[in-house]
This record gives C-alpha cells, sequence and structure tokens, in this order.
C-alpha cells in the first residue's frame, strides 16, 4: 500500500465531514424553543390569571418580541405590554386583564440567538364556575 492509494481514499471522508458542518446545527447558538408556560399548554384553569409568560430553552432577541392572547371570538385581550424580564432574557409576559371563562390562544414570536425567527402558539381555557 502507497502513501498515494491512503490520500485517495481520504479525501472523501474529509469531504463528508464537510459536509456534515455544514448541514448539523451549530452548537453554540441555540435555535429557540418554547419550554415552559404559564398557564400550562391546553391546561384548563380555574380563574384568570394576572399574565401569561412563556420560556424558552435559551434567551432570545429583545427586538421584534411579539406576546399576545386572543379570544375565541379572535379578539385581542392583553394589556399589548409584552417585555422580557431582564435578568432571565429566555422568559417573555404579558399581562392581561380579568377574563371571562372560555378558551383563549396565546401567539408568540421571538428571534433566537441563531437569528431565526420563531414563532407558536398554544391555548388555555378558563373553566365556567
Ligand atoms: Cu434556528
Amino acid at each position: 500500500m502507497t502513501l498515494r492509494s491512503i490520500n485517495f481514499t481520504a479525501k472523501p471522508l474529509l469531504g463528508l465531514a464537510l459536509l456534515a458542518s455544514l448541514v448539523l446545527p451549530m452548537p453554540v447558538f441555540a435555535h429557540a424553543i418554547m419550554v415552559k408556560s404559564q398557564p400550562v399548554v391546553d391546561s384548563t384553569i380555574a380563574e384568570s390569571p394576572k399574565q401569561v409568560d412563556v420560556w424558552f430553552n435559551d434567551k432570545v432577541g429583545s427586538e421584534y418580541k411579539a406576546l399576545a392572547v386572543i379570544d375565541s371570538a379572535g379578539k385581542r385581550v392583553d394589556n399589548k405590554d409584552a417585555a422580557q424580564e431582564t435578568f432571565d432574557q429566555s422568559h417573555l409576559y404579558v399581562t392581561i386583564p380579568q377574563l371571562p371563562p372560555g378558551t383563549y390562544n396565546v401567539r408568540y414570536r421571538v428571534v433566537s440567538l441563531d437569528t431565526h425567527i420563531v414563532t407558536g402558539k398554544f391555548k388555555f381555557t378558563i373553566k365556567t364556575p
């Protein structure tokens, strides 16, 4: 076996490693995923909460953030004061007025550290007493 034949077989492996480095996600800047919320996703609660909180797996950008609560008729009902916790940049919240029983949609939009825009939604229900 000569050096030349070794080099020849090593080339495809190098190409594969290069391809993998392009395809695999970068480990340093994570893509944001919502990991927790209050109220909990799809939960039924007894009383109108004071605010809605969402947490992501990593801190998110302070720009372009949005968090809205929408009733079953499609009307926005939150106080439009969505904010990001200064000491925990993975946490967003918006305050809401006293809401009547019903099912509500929460919609969010944030920018990940990897610069991707992440949007999502979930529901919670305030039960009729
Ligand atoms: Cu991403």
